[in-house]
């Protein structure tokens, strides 16, 4: 089917289990997301940002019984105490978020398997064989470890549990051909590299049919032609992706959005998106995504950080302290996106003392206070232009095709990092022009010498408040501020591939120095700096 001309740029996350409070860990994904999507909207594209929560399946049911709780009142609160305020904690800007216990989902997932099994995709079967319950997943003899004799699995080093039920099966093994036809003639469906591989040699090996039900437990989306079954939690979940997108009820909305443009999701859930999704959506005559980008995991002495392991940290206890832009600048830019990471105290604090308080923020009071010493705040116009501002013009050129070509990569780290580098750069030029010096000159040419190079910064420092937009909004808002935004009109809201050009902020504008864009830390309780 072709695509709407209007289709937006569609850019999901997975949805969470409810199981606790989020952590670092889910909120990485939803940060680095954010980033990706605030660029695109500062392309002038249309976008459609979608998150939300997974609600169903025995791991949340088992966590609410562990917290005295119905299923429905434990998702409840924590949806609304906790996994939706986390969004304003890391200033994450959402188009929907989706949960698998509204009713429009669950009408929808059944609306789908029905179709699949009217379409005769679907058999009744029995599964024997193990489960985990933490990764909700029927797990493969090659998927085990043993730990303390016992079969378990390799991520969450918990035993898995032994199912032996009755259950429909989605004939999946049927699409293993034409999802090795996919990952050939689309080599960017899945990505990294690495991930690419290592789904093509899953399916390689052949592709097994996936129970699709449950009956052991009620806590899901009933079978819709056997109330006694529920729907397995995955492939309720993975539909969230058409629902949320007006799947089966609003086919214009649909149109606009779907296929999404990229699913981002952690490794450890590459295969249920990169061969059971796409099975699926072939089985029911509807378009793949275009995408689904792996990312590493946040470690924590070398392990997955997670819920489960009490080895989770709270965005807030972070964010309180540093605020939400230098968080989101450490996660996006210091681990590269497909690679694990890891988050430490020392390291975030060194991080923000060298690149953000000394980095950015000393070069925008420099300049501005500058402006204000010697032009009374008032941007001077600049004389003819010399080698350093030739130089410096042509590096701000080039870092707006770096960073840009690196977001259509996902490398999102490369892309915050080029501008990162742009600071330093002007923080270079700023150094060796020595303005305080050329300043004590007070020649006509010395004057003129002056207002080229603060001019020359000021300018540079209207593209980093442009180019880091999407990574620290709430600083680049101060720093527009800083720049006159009142006076600047349509340049505040300017678009990332306009922003390259030299010499584009109005001489004239009144410039204040303002607030600090990076107050230092105050040492936090406990936690030595
Ligand atoms: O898997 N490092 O939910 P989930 C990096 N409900 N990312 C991490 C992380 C870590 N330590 N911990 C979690 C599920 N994540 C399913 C998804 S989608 C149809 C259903 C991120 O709560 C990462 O993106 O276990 C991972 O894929 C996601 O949270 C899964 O969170």
């Amino acid at each position: 089917m072709p695509e709407s001309p209007d289709k937006a740029y569609y850019v999901t996350t997975p949805i969470y289990y409810v199981t606790a409070a989020p952590s670092i860990g889910s909120a990485y994904t939803t940060v680095v997301g954010d980033v990706l999507t605030r660029w695109h909207r500062q392309r002038g594209e249309r976008v459609w940002y979608l998150t939300g929560t997974d609600e169903h399946g025995q791991k949340v049911m088992r966590a609410a019984e562990a917290n005295g709780q119905t299923p429905q009142a434990w998702t409840d609160h924590l949806v609304e105490t906790a996994w939706k305020p986390v969004l304003s904690t890391i200033d994450v800007a959402n188009d929907q978020f989706v949960r698998t216990t509204d009713a429009d989902h669950t009408e929808r997932v059944q609306e789908f398997w029905r179709c699949l099994q009217e379409g005769g995709d679907v058999y009744e079967g029995r599964y024997e064989g193990p489960y985990c319950v933490g990764c909700e997943e029927f797990k493969l003899p090659a998927d085990l470890v043993t730990v303390g004799g016992v079969d378990s699995c390799s991520i969450h080093g918990t035993a898995v549990e032994m199912v032996s039920e009755a259950n429909y099966f989605f004939s999946m093994s049927r699409y293993a051909d034409k999802l090795l036809e996919l990952y050939e003639t689309r080599p960017g469906f899945v990505q990294p590299e690495s991930a690419r591989n290592e789904v093509i040699a899953f399916v390689k090996q052949g592709l097994e049919d996936l129970s699709i039900s449950r009956s052991t437990f009620d806590w899901g989306i009933k079978v819709p032609w056997d109330e006694s079954q529920v729907l397995y939690v995955w492939i309720d979940a993975l539909l969230n992706y058409v629902t949320a997108a007006g799947y089966g009820t609003d086919p214009e909305r649909f149109a606009g959005l779907w296929p999404a443009d990229v699913h981002l999701v952690g490794k450890d859930i590459l295969r249920f998106h990169a061969v059971i999704w796409p099975a699926m959506l072939m089985a029911a005559g509807l378009d793949v995504p275009h995408q689904v980008f792996a990312h590493g995991w946040l470690l924590v002495g070398g392990e997955k950080m997670s819920k489960s392991k009490a080895t989770a940290i709270a965005p807030e206890v972070i964010t309180d302290h540093f605020g939400s832009d230098a968080y989101r600048y450490y996660f996006a830019k210091t681990i590269a996106f497909g690679s694990d990471g890891s988050f430490s105290w020392e390291h975030m604090s060194a991080v923000y003392t060298s690149e953000l308080a000394n980095g950015l923020g000393n070069l925008a009071s420099r300049v501005t206070a500058m402006v204000g010493k010697y032009f009374d705040g008032q941007l001077p116009a600049p004389a003819a232009d010399g080698p350093a501002e030739k130089a410096l013009a042509e590096t701000l050129a080039a870092t707006v095709e770096r960073a840009d070509a690196a977001i259509d990569r996902l490398a999102i780290h490369e892309a915050v990092t080029a501008v990162s580098d742009l600071i330093s750069d002007i923080n270079g030029y700023v150094t060796e022009q020595e303005p305080w010096q050329v300043a004590k000159d007070t020649s006509e040419e010395g004057r003129a010498r002056l207002a080229s190079i603060l001019y020359a910064a000021a300018d540079s420092l209207r593209a980093v408040a442009v180019l880091h937009n999407p990574v620290m909004p709430k600083t680049c808002a101060t720093l527009w501020a800083a720049l006159g935004a009142d006076a600047l009109g349509a340049l505040v809201a300017q678009r990332v591939q306009e922003t390259g050009q030299w010499g584009q902020l109005p001489a004239g504008v009144t410039l204040t120095k303002g607030q600090s864009l990076f107050p230092r830390l105050e040492a936090a309780e406990g936690v030595a700096e």
